[in-house]
């Protein structure tokens, strides 16, 4: 599928060469979404991607950069006036500063346009003069992606399925108190509202912060601009047969109408609907060191994150979506600098099964798809340590919370990514073979060199498969 719409894309573009039009036909935004749960990666990855690109000697396997056919990226304004701009100068200089730290984190969409003018390569080569590709980069929160599936529930289904999912969850004890003892029936009083929400609210970080992954509505938890107003608050409640007019239920679930066609509609229909491209970012060391149930909740999260790039069975999507679909998916397990190169390929192959289902759903909707293990920033190097007569393959950086420099090795990951996954669905609560240790590097002190970007693992590689075909 792919490889016919390219195929009509370079006969069409002969055709209009040799009728005489101009070669700035060619010029045509592509878009790229970048998306992944909270701390993925995204951030430091668009900010990597970028500065790489602007300066593209540590990026090899990027063809078209390796055959010297790039000739100027630049940084241009972007199409979309009402969206904020990937904040891209400032998070490049939190982290190549003469104090790097990592950038803050983002609470919401934005975006950056990068213009690459490329000599063309191929079937185009004889064509006069470069072209122009204007890559639109789109950061926006996987969460949002989860809450497709609200559009397709009532608030009655809504309520039902949440409240038996977190029935037994140490994190939502308060809020089914405070639910239990609410009467849905009776009428509707704000500061109750309120502080049912707000409770229910408590619960999703809480249950975030743990490792779990099922917290809709994404917008509880990163509210934005929307913080207090009411598409906000409301909270699931238990049925009641026929709630009358102006019960806390009948408010409730017409507050949860409004967050489907007010906040979650424009959102796909703003953002998603437009992407051509897609990345998505998993941080599948910091579940793993979690623990099984972090992973198996990670599985969960990749199926019904992707489930928006299968929107067969969404009529909404479908109908917003027209024909349209995303052409590429790349599933990139992130912060790889934290394993020894011995260790990627291994998390690759994790990253390939955890999404496995979700894949293929992917390709059944026409998308190819990649699974890569990457640093968007490398903070660390390798070392091989003498440990009880043998070799361990290590890391060393800086730690953050420290700030001491030690050399790490966080565990062997197993060669059948089955040992992890087959425990984790059937509900293991610790591995049993292996710890891995969670760590965070601080980003270390660089000199660039001219002409190079921030060092990095395989955003290269990243690079060529999401955009290599269109330079
Ligand atoms: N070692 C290492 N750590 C990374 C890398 N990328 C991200 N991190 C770590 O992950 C954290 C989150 O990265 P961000 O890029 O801010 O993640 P995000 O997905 O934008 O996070 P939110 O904006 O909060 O959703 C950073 O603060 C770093 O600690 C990397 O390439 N290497
Ligand atoms: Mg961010």
């Amino acid at each position: 599928m792919v490889i016919t719409s390219l195929a009509d894309g370079v006969i069409s573009g002969v055709e209009s060469v040799t009728s005489g039009v101009s070669a700035a036909l060619f010029d045509r935004p592509l878009r790229l979404g970048v998306t992944g749960l909270a701390r993925s990666g995204k951030t430091v990855f668009i900010t990597s991607l970028v500065a790489n690109l602007l300066d593209r000697g540590r990026m090899l396997q990027l063809a078209a950069a390796r055959e010297g056919r790039i000739e100027a990226a630049f940084l241009q304004p972007q199409p979309d006036d009402t969206v904020p701009r990937f904040d891209y100068e400032n998070h490049l200089a939190a982290l190549t500063g003469p104090t790097p730290h990592w950038p803050d984190s983002t609470r919401a969409v934005s975006e950056l346009r990068l213009s690459l003018r490329v000599r063309p390569a191929g079937l185009l080569a004889g064509l006069p003069g470069p072209r122009t590709l204007h890559l639109d980069i789109v950061d926006y929160p996987g969460e949002w992606l989860l809450d497709l599936g609200l559009l397709d529930k009532s608030f009655a289904d809504w309520s039902a399925e949440v409240l038996a999912r977190i029935a037994n969850r140490p994190q939502a004890q308060d809020y089914l108190a405070a639910q239990g003892a609410a009467d849905p029936a009776a009428a509707h009083d704000e500061p109750q509202a309120q502080a049912l929400a707000a409770a229910f609210t408590g619960y999703l970080h809480a249950a975030r912060a743990d490792g779990f992954y099922d917290c809709t509505p994404g917008r509880f938890l990163l509210p934005g601009d929307l913080a207090g107003s009411p598409v906000l608050t409301f909270a699931p409640l238990r049925s009641v047969e026929s709630p009358p007019r102006g019960s806390l239920w009948r408010e409730m679930e017409r507050r949860y109408e409004a967050y489907k066609s007010k906040v979650v509609k424009p959102f796909f229909r703003d953002h998603f609907a437009r992407i051509d491209r897609q990345v998505v970012l998993v941080d599948a060391l910091s579940a793993i060191s979690s623990g099984p149930q972090a992973v198996e909740d990670l599985r969960h999260a990749m199926v019904d994150i992707l489930s928006a790039f299968k929107p067969g069975r969404n009529h909404f999507l479908n109908r917003l979506l027209g024909g349209k679909r995303v052409e590429k998916i790349l599933f990139a397990a992130t912060k790889a600098d934290h394993l020894h190169h011995s260790q990627h390929d291994r998390m690759t192959a994790i990253i390939e099964a955890l999404t496995r289902e979700a894949q293929d759903r992917a390709r059944f909707a026409g998308a190819e798809t990649a699974a890569l293990a990457l640093a968007a920033l490398r903070t660390t190097t390798e070392e091989m340590r003498h440990h009880d007569g043998g070799e361990l393959p290590c890391v060393r950086g800086t730690l953050l919370d420290s700030g001491r420099q030690v050399a790490c090795y966080p565990g062997a990951l197993p060669e059948d990514p089955a040992q992890l996954l087959v425990p984790a669905q059937q509900g293991a609560t610790r591995w049993l073979e292996g710890d891995y240790q969670a760590m965070r590097f601080a980003p270390a002190p660089l000199t660039l060199k001219h002409g190079s970007g921030p060092p990095h693992i395989r955003m290269d590689r990243a690079a060529e498969f999401l955009i290599g075909d269109a330079l």
